[in-house]
């Protein structure tokens, strides 16, 4: 089972009790043996693996394949769901569609666990976007790419793995992730911001290649799927309760943590209207059928005190 991210990253942690339950529920008859960041297959490899069965199950994060189809985007469009119970019901309202998507590749979804809150990290304080033209800030995904390019600056894709080498040979000088990421790549040792923008909380998958899948007795299926289950609600739970763990850690190593500045803030928002439009127009019926259903989920749910107040354009 090829994954991309460093062995004490929580999504690795979380996937190595999932294999160890598995083992467990099948009394050892089925053993998933992890190779975490991105040691087997590189991060952009794992899908196309998994696809051919050169491995049977992997983890990848879904908008790396974005420019595969629009559903793949969705959870990395800046400010369409920025908390953790907007990005559940963004998950309860798109899952169907995005395991379709996967099943028409022949892989099969075990479950979805989201990281913690999207920021900037650079080296200077940025207040306006005129404080990142011509940046070069690391993306890890199409979408991530596009928004960097909105804010005038020039996107370089580097997978996690390498990130911290990206950012000490200055291929990059700043970068987009989560707390989670900034404190396994050591960003303090050459960033000294951290803008804690809370712009989006994409999502990882664990597939499996669905032929491998149907070849497991009926036991050994239901094994995994009851650890899958199990993953996914604990994945979730810890994702949300580290989050702020992490920022403290970042603050420990004296990174400056900081709210994006109002002036940055407000052309972030303007980037996630546009996405949020292009988006819509990408994704046809389909998309306005999920983008529906997740407003309404919102709207019900969180009514006035939401962080979708934010959003002026809803
Ligand atoms: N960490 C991964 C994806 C999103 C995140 O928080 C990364 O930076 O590659």
């Amino acid at each position: 089972m090829p994954t991309p991210y460093p062995v004490s990253n929580f999504h690795t942690e979380n996937i190595a009790r999932f294999a160890s339950e598995v083992a467990t529920l099948t009394g050892g008859q089925l053993q998933i043996t992890v190779h975490a960041n991105g040691a087997l297959y590189r991060a952009n490899e794992i899908k196309r693996a998994v696809r051919g069965g050169q491995a049977q199950i992997g983890e990848i994060i879904i908008s790396g394949a974005a420019n595969e189809d629009p559903l793949f985007a969705l959870d990395t469009i800046p400010f369409l769901a920025s908390s953790y119970s907007e990005a559940q019901a963004l998950w309860q309202a798109s899952r169907s569609k995005v395991e379709e998507r996967f099943a028409r590749q022949g892989l099969k979804v075990l479950f979805s666990v989201p990281w913690p809150p999207q920021g900037i990290y650079a080296k200077v304080a940025l207040n306006s976007l005129a404080d990142v033209k011509g940046m070069k800030i690391r993306s890890y995904s199409p979408t991530v790419a596009r928004m960097i390019e909105l804010m005038g600056a020039q996107p370089v894709t580097v997978q996690a793995a390498d990130l911290s080498q990206a950012l000490a040979t200055g291929v990059v000088s700043a970068n987009v992730t989560s707390a989670s990421t900034g404190y396994d790549a050591q960003s303090w040792e050459q960033l000294s911001y951290y803008f804690d923008v809370q712009a989006w909380l994409p999502k990882n998958v664990v597939i499996v290649n669905q032929q491998q899948f149907d070849g497991l007795d009926r036991p050994n299926r239901e094994a995994l799927l009851k650890a899958a289950a199990a993953a996914e609600l604990r994945g979730w739970k810890t994702s949300e309760e580290k989050t702020q763990w992490y920022v403290e850690q970042l603050k420990a190593k004296k990174m400056k943590v900081l709210p994006a500045a109002a002036e940055l803030q407000k052309a972030l928002l303007g980037i996630g209207e546009r996405m949020t439009r292009e988006w819509l127009v990408q994704a046809g019926a389909d998309g306005q059928q999920v983008y529906d259903a997740y407003r309404q989920a919102v709207k019900k749910s969180f009514s006035n005190a939401c962080a979708c107040a934010a959003r002026l354009w809803w």
